[in-house]
């Protein structure tokens, strides 16, 4: 029975089919799980209710992502470790519902392999509003994903209302790559998003990338840069050539504010920092800025993240995550970086520029993406490989997750980010979600499953890529 990501455990029943009727509903046993009840009711056009019907969804398991799911002729049971693995659950049952809206008779017994299942988006080179980012959280919430990381700023742009620096927006989000104007999320947006992915039990990552990267907050303040002039914005795609200033107070003062409001935004335990390709800071005021920035996020309660880059600092904050993003193989320090984090206490989320950037392009027809990371990133490669085995050193343990980051240099609407993003996505949250396997995982076990999620995304109208390693059904 095709369904991705493939659960720990999933047996036939010699049982007969269960079949939606007018007469279905669902019900949930505790108040806790009205809301999924509510999204469950909607997906399959169902009542709910909390004293009958035959699709029934309960509280039970010490597995809080956990699920178990039954079907037969007499019903459907979901019972989830908590309201998130009944959600889980729900998104199982969703890929078993078959068009005549039959379920065959099954047992599954699921729970995840890592506490952290995420996607990217960066909403900095391109700008994408409330809208298109709820679309995308329901896109990966089908996937069993949990964490949405946004990239809220670049070079090319500031996408979010911080009070204190009024021109972080006023001038800082009025650009994107390629121009044609930006835009920004108000606070009031911003929450919105938060909210909305919490519905489907996704914590929201906010990334505020520095002390690279930082070309649009240094075009909307003077004061931050060393001469006390502000650049240009900018709307190429160059990377490595902005930097925030280590040694002046102001700095500081900076970091602070903005990551004390982004803090009081964030109901999630994470603060990401950035800290890739500074390439125009010393390696002095790299290891002062990273030393005083993770202090500051640190402070405000938060568990820090930063790319791996970051732990070229042996100063980190206890815990702080770091986050891979060099090749699958990995190349000049890039590993040891990576480790550093490890040795300092904290985890890792994996992010292989080859296997797990949606931004690359698919082979070298595809018209948009980038190949930087040896080139395109067909959709097998996304699949077969092992997030245990990338960087030398850090096992299994030390690996809080992974995460499939979409740059958007050349994407520009939600359309776009569909058709980079899927199938491939699927293919790095199966790795995120179901059990490691001893032999290397091939494309097969997943092309078949993949075919018959094409047809949900068909229903629902995701704009996934048509590759042509898969035998897709329909036209
Ligand atoms: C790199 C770079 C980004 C680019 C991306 C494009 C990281 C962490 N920094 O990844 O600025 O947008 O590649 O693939």
């Amino acid at each position: 029975m095709p369904v991705i990501p493939l659960p720990v455990q999933l047996s036939a029943l010699p049982e007969g089919s269960y079949r939606l009727t007018d007469a279905s509903r669902v019900r949930f046993e505790e108040a806790a799980l009205e809301g999924v009840a509510a999204y469950l009711g909607e997906l399959l056009s169902v009542p709910t209710s909390p004293d009958e019907g035959d699709i029934v969804l309960t509280l039970e398991g010490d597995e809080p992502e956990g699920y178990a799911l039954r079907a037969s002729e007499n019903g459907i049971r979901i019972g989830g470790g908590s309201p998130a693995g009944v959600f889980y659950g729900v998104q199982t049952l969703r890929q078993l519902v078959q068009e005549n809206r039959t379920v065959e008779a099954v047992e599954i017994a699921d729970a995840p392999r890592y506490a952290y299942r995420g996607a990217m988006l960066d909403v900095a080179r391109h700008f994408f509003g409330v809208d298109d980012v709820k679309r995308y959280l329901d896109d990966i919430a089908l996937l069993k994903l949990n964490h949405l990381h946004l990239h809220l700023t670049d070079d090319q742009g500031w996408r979010l209302q911080i009070d204190a620096w009024p021109e972080l927006t006023g001038i800082g989000a009025s650009t994107r790559v390629g121009g044609g104007g930006g835009g920004f999320y108000t606070k009031d947006d911003y929450r919105e998003i938060v909210a909305y992915a919490a519905s489907s039990f996704v914590t929201i990552v906010p990334e505020i990338d520095m002390p690279g990267h930082t070309n649009a907050a240094l075009a909307s303040y003077a004061e931050l840069n060393t001469d006390g002039i502000a650049p240009e914005p900018y709307e190429g795609i160059e990377v490595g050539f902005s930097s925030l200033d280590s040694n002046k107070p102001l700095t500081y003062d900076f970091v602070r504010d903005v990551l004390t409001e982004l803090a009081d935004l964030t109901p999630g335990p994470y603060l990401h920092i950035g800290g890739d390709e500074s390439l125009a800071t010393t390696d002095a005021d790299f290891l002062l800025f990273v030393r005083r920035a993770a202090e500051i996020a640190a402070s405000l309660g938060k568990t820090v993240i930063g790319w791996h880059e970051m732990g070229r600092s042996r100063e980190l904050p206890p815990g702080t995550i770091g986050h891979y993003w060099n090749f699958s193989d990995p190349r000049e320090g890039n590993g040891e970086h990576a480790l550093s984090f490890v040795e300092q206490g904290g985890q890792l989320i994996i992010s292989p520029g080859d296997r797990a950037y949606l931004d690359m392009k698919y082979d070298e027809s595809t018209e948009l993406g980038l190949v930087w990371a040896d080139g395109p990133t067909p959709v097998p490669d996304s699949y077969e490989w092992d997030p245990a085995l990338i960087v030398p050193g850090v096992g299994e343990e030390h690996i809080l997750g992974v995460e499939a980051p979409l740059w958007t240099e050349t994407v520009t609407t939600i359309d776009e980010i569909e058709f980079m993003a899927f199938p491939r996505l699927a293919c790095v949250a199966e790795l995120g979600w179901s059990p490691r396997t001893d032999a290397p995982r091939h494309f097969e076990e997943i092309a078949q499953r993949l075919a018959r999620l094409g047809g949900l995304w068909d229903a629902l109208g995701v704009q996934y890529y048509r590759a042509p390693e898969v035998e897709w059904g329909g036209t």
